[in-house]
C-alpha cells in the first residue's frame, strides 16, 4: 500500500501500528526482518508496548530476594518494577512509582527495606503496597487506602520470577507448573547468586535473542563454550547424529534412574525446557569441563546432569548443570541498546574459595557473552547500512531463530489487534 509521508506521521496511513502490521503480514517467511525492526524508534516503542508490556517477562530468581523486604527492580521500557518479598514470604510486584507525585521509590537495582519509603516526601508503604503514612498535611478527606502502590502481576515457579505489566496477562500457569517440576532437584529456595555480570550491548534486543537461538555461529566464535557444549540445541535438532542420539538415550536412562526430569517440553514457540548432555567427559560449562563447585545443587548426587536448558521468550535463556546454573535476562534499553544480565547460581552453603573458584566458574560464559556481544553489535552495524536486505535463515541450523520470529510476529500482530481473529 502506498503511504503518503507528506501527510505527516499522525496521518492514519502512516500510523506506526498499521505500518508494522503490514510489514509483518508481508514479510518473507524464514528471512530476517526488514531494517526498521532493528533500528527504528517507533518500531522499538511498539516492541515495548506490545511485547514487553503485554507478555510474561523473566525478571529474576526468587533466591535474589531471600528475606522479607528484599527486592530487585526491573526496568521494562520506561516502567520500573519492584519485585519484593512481602511479610508473608510471598513475592509481590509493584510499579516503582509513588502515588503522591510519582517519584521512583527505589533507585537501586536491589536492596532490603523494612517499609518502602519515598525519598521525596517520605510517604511510606507496607511491603504489600498499602500506603501506611502520608504525613499530617493531606487534609481530612484524604484516605490512604485510595493510594496503594499499583500492582504488577507476578508468578513464580522453580525459582523463576515472571512478571507481566498487562492488566489481563496471557495464560502461563502450565509453564509455571513445569518450571516447579523441572527445578525440584535444585531446591531453588536454597541457592544463591555467586556472581553477576551486566553487559550493555549496542544492538536491538531481537538481534541478541536471535543470536542466542542458533549455534550456527558457535564454531567460529565460541572456543571456550565448545569445550563442553554440544552443537545440538535440543533432542529434536534435525542435525542430531546417531552417536549423539545414543549418548542422549544413555544419559536419559541415567537421569531417569535418579528421578531427574529431562523430557523435552514446549509451550508453543514461547518457552521450552529440555535436558541435554554436554560433551562426553564434561559435566559443566567450564574450561576443563569439570564441576565449578564441589557442593552440588539441591538433592543432586551426581554432577553429570548435562544441562537443563530453559528458554523463555521474549527475554531469557538458562543452563542448569549439576553443580551450578547460569541464568540470563535480556532487557531492551533502546532501538540499538540492550542489557544482558547473567547470574551464576550455586548451593546456598557453598563457600567461595573453598567449594568454588569464581574465576573458574565464570570464565566460559564471560568469554562467550563477550563474543556474542561483538557478534550482535557487528550484526547491528551491518543492518544499519543501506545495503542491508533481509537474508535467509538455514532451516537446519537456524530453526530456533525462525521460531523466535514467528512467535514475535504472531504475538505482535495479535497484540496490535491484527491477529487471526482480526484479519481485515
Ligand atoms: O545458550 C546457549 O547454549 C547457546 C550459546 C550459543 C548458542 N546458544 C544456543
Ligand atoms: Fe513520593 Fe511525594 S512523590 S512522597
Ligand atoms: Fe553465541
Amino acid at each position: 500500500m502506498d503511504r503518503d509521508f507528506t501527510a505527516g506521521f499522525d496521518h492514519p496511513m502512516n500510523d506506526p501500528r498499521r505500518v508494522m502490521a503490514e510489514m509483518l503480514q508481508s514479510r518473507r517467511q524464514n528471512f530476517s526482518l526488514p531494517q526498521a525492526f532493528y533500528n527504528d524508534a517507533s518500531m522499538f516503542k511498539l516492541d515495548i508496548e506490545e511485547i514487553f508490556e503485554k507478555e510474561w517477562i523473566f525478571a529474576g530468581m526468587t533466591c535474589e530476594i531471600p528475606t522479607r523486604g528484599s527486592y530487585i527492580t526491573v526496568e521494562v521500557g520506561s516502567n520500573s518494577v519492584i519485585v519484593m518479598r512481602d511479610n508473608t514470604g510471598a513475592v509481590q510486584g509493584f510499579h516503582n512509582v509513588c502515588r503522591h507525585r510519582g517519584s521512583r521509590l527505589c533507585s537501586k537495582a536491589k536492596g532490603k527495606v523494612a517499609k518502602l519509603v519515598c525519598p521525596y516526601h517520605q510517604w511510606t508503604y507496607e511491603l504489600d503496597g498499602r500506603l501506611l503514612y502520608a504525613g499530617n498535611n493531606m487534609g481530612n478527606t484524604f484516605d490512604p487506602s485510595d493510594y496503594s502502590l499499583k500492582p504488577v502481576q507476578v508468578k513464580t515457579g522453580g525459582g523463576f520470577i515472571l512478571i507481566c505489566l498487562a492488566e489481563e496477562p496471557p495464560a502461563v500457569d502450565d509453564l509455571i507448573f513445569t518450571l516447579g517440576e523441572y527445578l525440584e532437584p535444585y531446591d531453588m529456595e536454597n541457592v544463591k547468586v555467586a556472581a553477576e555480570s551486566t553487559l550493555v550491548e549496542q544492538a536491538n534486543w531481537k538481534l541478541v535473542v536471535e543470536n542466542n537461538r542458533e549455534c550456527y555461529h558457535c564454531n567460529g566464535a565460541h572456543p571456550e563454550l565448545l569445550n563442553s557444549l554440544q552443537e545440538f540445541d535440543d533432542t529434536e535438532d534435525p542435525r542430531a547424529t546417531p552417536e549423539y542420539k545414543a549418548l542422549v538415550a544413555r544419559k536419559q536412562a541415567e537421569w531417569s534412574a535418579q528421578n531427574i526430569p529431562w523430557q523435552l517440553r514446549r509451550f508453543g514457540q514461547r518457552s521450552r525446557l529440555t535436558r541435554t548432555p554436554l560433551l562426553e567427559g564434561t559435566v559443566a560449562m567450564t574450561m576443563d569441563g569439570k564441576p565449578a563447585c564441589t557442593k552440588l545443587m539441591g538433592r543432586i548426587q551426581n554432577p553429570d546432569m548435562g544441562s537443563l536448558r530453559i528458554f523463555h521468550l521474549p527475554n531469557s535463556w538458562n543452563h542448569f548443570m549439576g553443580d551450578h546454573a547460569v541464568v540470563f535476562r535480556v532487557l531492551p534499553l533502546g532501538p540499538q541498546h540492550t542489557v544482558v544480565t547473567t547470574k551464576w547460581l550455586v548451593h546456598k552453603d557453598a563457600v567461595e574459595g573453598v567449594d568454588y573458584d569464581l574465576a573458574h566458574m565464570r570464565r566460559v560464559w564471560d568469554a562467550t557473552n563477550d563474543q556474542d556481544r561483538r557478534l550482535v553489535e557487528e550484526n547491528q552495524l551491518g543492518i544499519n547500512s543501506k545495503a542491508y536486505q533481509p537474508g535467509p535463515y538455514s532451516e537446519t541450523y537456524e530453526y530456533g531463530v525462525i521460531d523466535f520470529l514467528q512467535w514475535y510476529s504472531e504475538q505482535m500482530l495479535s497484540n496490535l489487534g491484527y491477529g487471526q481473529d482480526h484479519l481485515r
